[in-house]
């Protein structure tokens, strides 16, 4: 099977590609295996979210152990709590974080309450110091995404009025951030008090996803309200990091909001630096400017060349392109996801299944082994129910179709069952070596860890819809009226959908999002289909003088170079 369409467009090609290898018989035994094992994901979520509500709410995040709460808003980001007046009671995290869950898993009346209640009590007009990047993705992400489901009359999810109360809380929590931005740079300082703006002495030093993750939440909310403020700042920000980048096209990890300057050099496709990529991506997908293609593009083929090693990822000095740490960590699980949205299943799937393999060695991930000594970091043993191996298992299963991916979800949902379930919720490991507990059900793990492995075993609420998911898992649909690409005759009313007739079934609710040229009559099989990351050859034939002929294997993402006879080829090992 092949594809007729530009290289960015590629994965939707795969995506209804394999769907045409699929045996009807075999269908029939996946689908009672993913009707019980959505069962499994419901209950889970439901023991996360009703402890939550019993013990934590309206706290920001349970302890499950100690069945008591923690406000842990201002500490996100591992910061100690720092002026919290006494009688603040938290800002319902994790209900903000549930309510788009709640609505996939069709849960109306419990998604209307929340509604409600956030409505009535939630204020951020609180002395309270928040993480930028952290309140972004959690709460402005679940609150606008809510209110996205909410105003969807398709999902019927309120049934009495509905005001836009979610996107007033938006919006207020929006303009709060916006003193965050007021630097010489436009970088915006990590940190920020709600009430009284930027605090004196406050830490200049951020991360590279701190200021180059805000532009799905702060563009939603733009184009929402009609403020531009919010898109506005956050795209400088955006654009001033990108203009940092070396010659090599590589960004370092963090930097000093004031002076615009590099603090570490070495980088690589976690920690720090994650959602940078995922949001030039997915803006491109939201809202279609090809600015973001381009910048997606050029950091995507640069993490291919510096910091890929088959299906491993290490860091690299982003001067030099040397690598600096060889490492496998936790948060590093979502590449693969990203993969297939950019086309790049093969390489995806190769990842994914070393992430697996820690998976399966340890009962789950640790957040760090060090490659090189083969063995976990002494201090990074921990493991807080996070979402990204599910996230990416998800991504691959709706690409694919290969039931795999489903052993993959089941033996996730064991392992989540058999170490982290206690009477009082769902527990992070302290220590994956001995599976010791620790006292803290983190908001993500009802956003995004239940929420992604119950898509996998019933896409249903996507199957027809175009989702952006927000880092934090927040659901944003595609809309021809913020998109700059896809023309108005695409969408059925202002929402998208997928096509329907013989190639339907094969379309995820992720085809329709960059891929809107693709026609049912297309002579696919006649197309040759390529990655993102292939780059040509400069000559046709493939010969060359020196290696800066030779482009990106499309299959394996590798940098070609020219052989001692003059071809282009995957000569360098590994
Ligand atoms: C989540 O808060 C988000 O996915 C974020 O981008 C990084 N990872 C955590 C969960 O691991």
């Amino acid at each position: 099977m092949s594809c007729p369409l530009h290289p960015k467009h590629a994965f939707i090609c795969l995506l209804i590609s394999f769907a045409f290898f699929i045996d009807p018989s075999s269908q029939h035994v996946d689908n009672v295996r993913k009707n019980q094992m959505r069962e499994k994901v419901r209950e889970m979520f439901y023991h996360a979210y009703d402890n939550y509500m019993t013990y934590a709410f309206p706290h920001d995040e349970l302890k499950p152990i100690t069945k008591s709460f923690t406000d842990s808003l201002s500490e996100l980001g591992n910061l100690k709590l720092e002026h919290l007046p006494t009688d603040y009671n938290g800002s319902a995290v994790s209900l903000v974080e549930s309510l788009s869950s709640l609505a996939i898993l069709g849960n109306k009346t419990e998604f209307e309450k929340g509604v409600l209640w956030l409505s009535e009590n939630l204020t951020f007009d609180v002395d309270v110091r928040v993480n930028l990047f952290e309140c972004n993705i959690r709460v402005l992400g679940g609150l606008i995404s809510a209110h996205l489901l909410a105003i969807d009359p398709t999902n019927r999810l309120i049934q009495g009025s509905y005001n836009n109360q979610l996107l007033r809380l938006a919006e207020d929590l929006g303009k709060r951030f916006l003193p965050a931005f007021e630097t010489p740079t436009g970088l915006p300082y990590a940190w920020i008090n709600l009430k009284s703006g930027v605090m004196e002495n406050e830490t200049t030093e951020t991360s590279t996803s701190g200021c180059g993750s805000l532009i799905l939440e702060m563009g939603a909310l733009s184009r929402l309200t009609g403020d531009p403020r919010f898109e506005s700042v956050a795209l400088r920000a955006l654009r001033q990091l990108w203009r940092m980048r070396s010659s090599l096209d590589m960004l370092g990890t963090t930097l000093d909001v004031v002076t615009g300057e590099w603090l570490e050099y070495s980088s690589g496709i976690g920690a720090g630096v994650d959602s940078f990529y995922e949001y030039l991506m997915k803006a491109y997908i939201l809202f279609g400017k090809e600015d973001y293609w381009r910048m997606f593009r050029s950091a995507y083929l640069a993490s291919q060349k510096y910091f890929r090693y088959g299906p491993w990822y290490h860091e690299a000095n982003m001067w030099s392109g040397k690598p600096t740490y060889w490492q496998l960590t936790s948060l590093q699980a979502f590449w693969p996801g990203l993969q297939v949205l950019v086309g790049d299943v093969a390489a995806a799937n190769s990842s994914h299944r070393e992430f697996f393999h820690a998976w399966e060695k340890f009962g789950v991930i640790p957040e760090r082994y060090l490659l090189d000594h083969q063995m976990i970091h002494p201090t990074e043993r921990y493991y807080p129910l996070r979402p990204e191996l599910a996230e990416s298992t998800f991504y691959l299963y709706q690409a694919t179709k290969d039931p795999w991916y489903l052993d993959v979800g089941e033996t996730m949902v064991k392992s989540l069952n058999r170490y982290t379930k206690v009477a009082g919720g769902f527990a992070s490991v302290r220590d994956v070596t001995t599976m010791q507990l620790e006292d803290h059900q983190h908001s993500f793990f009802l956003a995004e860890t239940c929420k992604y492995l119950y898509l996998l075993f019933d896409d249903s609420f996507v199957a027809k819809r175009n989702y952006v998911f927000t880092t934090e898992g927040h659901p944003i649909q595609v809309m021809s009226s913020w998109h700059e690409k896809l023309p108005e005759s695409y969408f059925s009313g202002n929402w998208t959908f997928s096509k329907s007739g013989a190639w339907e079934s094969g379309a995820s609710a992720m085809s329709m999002k960059v891929c809107p040229s693709v026609a049912p009559n297309s002579r696919l099989h006649e197309q040759h289909r390529e990655s993102v990351c292939h780059v040509p050859d400069q000559k046709i034939d493939h010969k060359c003088w020196s290696n800066r002929e030779c482009g990106v294997d499309a299959t394996t993402c590798r940098q070609r170079s020219c052989s001692a006879v003059g071809f282009c080829g995957l000569w360098n090992p590994l």
